[in-house]
């Protein structure tokens, strides 16, 4: 039988400005990037020179059957320094949003993707009280200037994201503390780094709060308040537009004796944030691999386990469980705004988007409202820490020319997309 997705679905690819566009040289990650003793592998540079192909780019995924496009507004560019919009930029977008027009690429619209501006953190960043009003106005002016042209957004990308870097950096130590003995180096390389940081912003290492830093309570909550504060402002300013959030989900699982574990995971990571979501049009799935739990907590996984080039478990089957409880808890809408892998080998890559895909179908005809699906990433990029060895894409890029030559993966994805239907 042929496994159908409702009528419309929406078949995209996402990016992120900071990982594709090149040369963001007002981003808080730009700084850290060059910093002596950096704890980025490499910098971003050119990264795949989006800011500048992004025609050829758009004209490639049409032309691969897709007909949708999650991207980010690059808001240091935008916003170079407090209070002041820079023309060029939005210039810039509205071409994007229009080449989007030109091939039937429905956008879907990202306003904060982990970058801030230099300027944010050095007046507070995400641990500022005032950051919600100032993403808010930057969020007017984008808005007033291109919302006629955006029928999605998504204000905050994994708003929730401090919560599972905390986990892995928890479970690295314990893992480094258990094979030495001792928590060898990384403390230290860490100390050196911040004060790198703190030179380079000019303010002491403790008061550096970028995106993904670590997060307090409060922070957490500002980050929340600056999702409420962008959705009131953009209902007002582009009524047309429907506004969601991201957060990164995982499968949660538990074996006999985790529960109560793995139910403490998603309040934390999932339903303690419900109460923000409530005025949203839709939900942004994100979701990479599943964590299970045991009565001693995170259970890694096999040893002989499927991993990716992220040191993830290969586990596509997560896709279907997460965008059910989301659903279950949520009731709106959802889009799966990110889902992917990042390895070499591109046919684990066409198993993954198969299985994956199956799980979106499956909650599909149980009548879950799941609108759309954003594979990440349309083309291999800038992995933030890692640089660009972690290949994600759909289409492979030669940073030495910036060519483009479509996976075989690519052209799987573009076939189902076609056919609005599994193969
Ligand atoms: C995230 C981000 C992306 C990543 C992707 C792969 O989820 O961390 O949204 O920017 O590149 O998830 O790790």
């Amino acid at each position: 039988m042929t496994k159908r997705f409702p009528e419309g679905f929406y078949w995209g690819a996402s990016t992120a400005a900071h990982q594709v566009e090149g040369n963001n040289i007002h981003s808080d990650f730009w700084l850290m990037e060059h910093l002596e003793g950096s704890i980025f592998q490499e910098p971003s540079g050119d990264a795949v020179d989006h800011y500048r192909l992004y025609r050829e780019d758009i004209a490639l995924m049409a032309k691969l059957g897709l007909n949708s496009y999650r991207f980010s507004f690059e808001w240091s560019r935008i916003e170079p320094e407090e209070g002041q919009f820079n023309q060029e930029a939005i210039d810039h977008y509205r071409d994007v949003l229009k080449a989007c027009q030109e091939f039937n690429i429905m956008p879907i619209v990202t306003l904060h993707h982990f970058t801030s501006p230099q300027w944010l953190i050095r007046a507070g960043g995400w641990e500022s009280e005032e950051t919600p009003q100032r993403f808010a106005r930057y969020c007017e002016h984008v808005m007033q200037q291109l919302g006629d042209a955006i029928p999605y957004v998504c204000t905050i990308n994994e708003a929730n994201i401090s919560i599972g870097i905390a986990k892995i950096i928890k479970r690295h130590q314990a893992q480094e503390t258990a094979q030495v003995g001792v928590n060898t180096g990384s403390m230290e390389r860490m100390q050196q780094y911040y004060a790198a940081l703190g030179k380079a912003f000019g303010l002491p290492p403790q008061e550096i709060h970028s995106f993904l830093g670590a997060r307090s309570e409060k922070g957490l909550s500002i980050i929340f308040k600056a999702h409420e504060a962008a959705r009131e402002t953009i209902r007002r300013v582009s009524p047309q537009t429907k506004v969601g959030i991201t957060l990164s989900l995982y499968d949660i699982q538990s074996l006999p004796g985790g529960e109560a574990l793995a139910a403490q995971a998603l309040q934390e990571e999932f339903l303690q944030f419900l109460p923000y979501l409530e005025g949203d049009d839709f939900f942004g799935v994100q979701n990479y691999t599943r964590y299970v739990y045991g009565p001693d907590g995170y259970i890694p996984p096999a040893a002989d386990a499927e991993k990716t080039q992220m040191g993830n478990e290969f586990y596509p089957q997560g896709l279907e469980s997460v965008i059910r409880y989301a659903y279950e808890h949520v009731k709106k809408p959802i889009i799966v705004t990110e889902n992917g892998i990042a390895t070499a080998n591109d046919e684990r890559r066409i198993a993954y988007i198969d299985q994956a895909l199956q799980g979106v179908q499956a909650c599909a005809a149980d009548g879950i409202p799941v609108q759309g699906y954003m594979h990440w990433s349309l083309m291999d990029n800038f992995e933030w820490q890692l640089g660009f060895s972690k290949t994600f894409g759909l289409i492979a890029v030669d940073r030495s020319t910036q060519t483009r030559t479509p996976k075989p993966s690519a052209y799987h994805y573009g076939s189902i997309a076609k056919n609005n239907a599994l193969l």
